[in-house]
């Protein structure tokens, strides 16, 4: 029996008759975060998958029945599919059903869209396109993508995109974490370059779907997807943005967003030290790309949560501006957000580079997740020795407790700053620390009035419910 949870038990009413005990041979193209749990799940619900990656090392590890992915549930699925022969690796795709493109598409140094994995991915199935298969792509694309450019090469097999194929763009909403839950769980938006397309796609992904899953045209499917992250990253943007106003007001933004976000209607984001991975920090720029002149705010908030990092560099550099000599900094998490391995677009990582750039300031990174310059086999509490500045980036489980008596007695200048209002300055404070926090500007970032370190003021009225 496939894993309890790649299996979806109830299926909404559309789709099941045609697909009942029908198996369809189904070629997913990408292997990656989403491409190999999508493939899992259609392997464990009765389909037979070939999976297409241009990395041999994922080929060699599927063969395996095994993964480099560190998702919930998804090496069970994936061990349990190989083994039972409904999932197999392979360098180029093969004649099918139903041709599943889950590539990446990374941003240029302008910030336009690189399509060429896509472009690649389509003309790798040429060869095996025949009437009546469907293509789906699920790819992160600019508006027009799937009418334009996937549609474009299909033409080239000779065959009729919406007539003699079925073509639709149908994205994944799927958390890193949580993905094998997510796929099933959430709702989905499938979108067809005819209704057609639409009702086919829908009908194939609903033998593992138990979310509704909503019927639109292809160029409406990839903006709403670019919306859905949008929309995070100009609410992480005004958090941000409240964080840098607040210390200026001398109040704590933490403080005023947790309790604005009281109101029946207002969902505050939380600020931070910028934001990461593949999709927020990318997707908004793919519809700046689109329209230039209108997008005018989607643009800015990209531009203000790029500028975090700095931010943050200016923080540390106000904190440790009376220490003569090297800084040494000692750097809490490298990943784009908490509990992951992923790196891609961290914040931190830039961070970390325009410390180093700035000169004066070492840095020794802490972070069992992932790896960089060593991260990954450090203690903390041997990193921190000689340390200058304690910063939190990442708030990793792991950090949550942590003895900030032992952090006092190995730092050298007893300084922490809080991205991420993850710690107590009660209990900072208490260890004979100096907490300072991303957002809050009643703490002097110059010298205490001692000239020893810098002395928080009073915090907001805010209590023990606060945190
Ligand atoms: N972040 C903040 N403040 C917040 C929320 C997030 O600073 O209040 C930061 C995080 O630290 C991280 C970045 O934003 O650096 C992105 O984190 P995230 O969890 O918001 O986004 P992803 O990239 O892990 O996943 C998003 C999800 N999209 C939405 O929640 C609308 C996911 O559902 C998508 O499937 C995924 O992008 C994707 O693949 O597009």
């Amino acid at each position: 029996m496939p894993p309890e949870a790649a299996i979806s038990v109830r299926r909404p009413s559309y789709g099941r008759q045609e697909l009942k005990g029908v198996r369809m041979k189904i070629c997913v193209i990408g292997l990656g975060y989403v491409g190999l749990p999508t493939a899992a799940m259609f392997a464990a619900n009765g389909h037979y998958v070939v999976g297409v990656d241009v990395c041999d090392r994922i080929l060699k590890a599927l063969g395996r029945g095994e993964t480099f992915i560190c998702e919930p549930g998804l090496g069970e699925a994936v061990r349990w599919a190989v083994s039972e022969g409904r999932l197999i690796a392979r360098e180029d795709p093969e004649p099918a059903d139903a041709y599943i493109i889950c590539v990446p598409t990374p941003i240029n140094p302008d910030h336009s869209a690189d399509l060429s994995y896509i472009e690649r991915a389509v003309r790798s199935i040429l060869p095996c396109v025949r009437k009546g298969n469907m293509v789906i792509l699920e790819s992160t694309s600019p508006p027009g993508t799937t009418r334009d450019l996937v549609c474009g090469i299909l033409g080239g097999s000779g065959l009729t995109p919406g007539t003699d194929l079925y073509v639709a763009y149908c994205p994944e909403r799927v958390l890193p974490g949580r993905i094998l839950t997510e796929l099933v769980h959430n709702s989905r938006v499938i979108g067809g370059i005819n209704s057609e397309s639409a009702i086919k796609a829908r009908t194939l992904y609903s033998c593992f779907v138990r979310g509704e899953m909503y019927i639109t045209d292809s160029v409406t499917a990839e903006m709403c997807k670019l919306v859905e992250n949008t929309y995070r990253d100009v609410n992480i943007a005004l958090a941000a943005e409240l964080a840098m106003i607040c210390e200026k007001l001398g109040i704590n933004a933490w403080e005023v967003i947790r309790y604005a976000n009281k109101h029946p209607r207002v969902n505050l984001h939380q600020p931070g030290p910028g934001v990461g991975g593949h999709c927020i920090a990318v997707d908004p720029w793919f519809i700046v790309q689109k329209q230039p002149e209108t997008a005018r705010m989607i643009g800015l908030a990209r531009r203000i949560n790029d500028s975090m990092p700095r931010y943050v560099l200016e923080r540390i550099k106000a904190l440790l501006k009376n220490i003569s000599g090297g800084r040494k900094v000692c750097v809490l998490g490298v990943t784009y957000k908490p509990d992951v391995d992923d790196t891609r677009e961290s914040p931190v990582i830039r961070l970390i580079s325009m410390l180093k750039a700035e000169g004066g300031y070492s840095v020794v990174a802490v972070d069992r997740h992932a790896d960089y310059e060593g991260s990954r086999g450090r203690d903390l509490y041997e990193a921190v020795k000689g340390c200058h500045l304690l910063l939190l980036a990442v708030n990793h489980r792991e950090f949550e407790r942590v003895d900030f008596a032992r952090i006092r007695e190995r730092m050298a200048y007893p300084c922490v700053l809080d991205t991420r209002n993850f710690w107590r300055a009660e209990e900072v404070e208490a260890a004979g620390l100096s907490y300072h926090l991303l957002g809050w500007g009643k703490q002097s970032d110059e010298e205490g009035p001692d000239g020893g370190v810098p002395v928080p003021a009073a915090r907001g009225f805010g209590g023990a419910e606060d945190r």
